[in-house]
């Protein structure tokens, strides 16, 4: 079940789907009323280390205030007899085009992706998706406010962000990072090692489990980024998709994810 769900999240092939199924059709319904006081971004979130886990986060934006909404499975269940703490992250890279690395990330070659080797691709942590207080960088390993805590679980929480973050954001280059593999899973001496980012605790706990690149899901109309962030948009496998696929694609997945945004405006602070 769970490998049937990882390969219909994966982007490429779900944006595809979305546009076979309703390109022309949908396009006529486009009708750029929104006004775009809130704007919602969205990522699958796809398994990094072969954690096995999946998930979705969908962001919605209004000024700098973040509600977020995600929902992940599979991640590394227990730790030390306690649900396992998954910090997560959204991840900004430096110059913009912030994406999720591939196993050729493994630069040291032990047989997985740490979080700094990772940062190569998503950049450094902009934001704690901590379960509460403090969501600065200052949180990233503070597993005691994990944003996830076991292997499955829905986070719901609405927060300010900077203003580099939400740049990123509306740019295409902010990437949400979910961290945390099961020490089992891993090669012998990795389960050993200890975290680079906090030597307190074991390399499985901080190494990235899934990761998703924040994707504007209102794409019939025109971005909000400011002018003077630039960077431009050429990175992503899934950028490239869109790009070459015409509007099609993007209204409807704007009007897909329009209904579900309906329910989320009740969303406790
Ligand atoms: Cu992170």
């Amino acid at each position: 079940m769970r490998t049937a769900k990882k390969l219909m999240l994966t982007p490429v092939l779900a944006l595809t789907a979305f546009g076979l199924a309703a390109g022309p059709a949908a396009a006529a319904t486009a009708s750029g009323s929104d006004s775009g006081e809130n704007w919602t971004y969205q990522a699958d979130l796809n398994e990094v280390n072969d954690s096995g886990a999946s998930g979705d986060i969908m962001i919605t934006l209004k000024g700098n205030k973040a509600m977020i909404t995600e929902h992940v499975e599979g991640l590394a269940e227990t730790f030390q007899d306690g649900k396992y703490p998954h910090v997560q992250h959204i991840h900004v890279k430096a110059g913009g085009n912030g994406t999720c690395p591939t196993a050729s990330a493994d630069e040291d070659g032990d047989g997985i992706v740490n979080t700094p080797e990772g940062g190569a691709a998503y950049g450094e942590v902009s934001t704690t998706l901590t379960d509460s207080g403090d969501t600065s960088a200052a949180a990233a390993v503070d597993v005691e406010h994990a944003g996830i805590k076991g292997g499955s679980a829905t986070y719901e929480r609405t927060i300010d962000l900077d203003d580099k973050t939400v740049d990123a954001i509306k740019n295409g280059g902010a990437s949400v990072v979910v961290h945390g593999l099961n020490p089992e899973d891993l090669p012998k001496d990795v389960q050993d090692a200890k975290s680079p980012l906090d030597d307190s605790l074991p390399q499985a706990a901080t190494a990235p489990a899934l990761c998703g690149t924040l994707a504007d899901s209102q794409m019939g109309q025109p971005p909000k980024g400011g002018p003077d962030t630039g960077g431009g948009s050429t990175a992503g496998t899934d950028d490239t998709v869109m790009l070459a696929s015409g509007g099609g694609i993007l209204v409807a997945a704007g009007a897909a994810f329009a209904i579900s945004r309906k329910k989320k405006t009740n969303s406790a602070h």
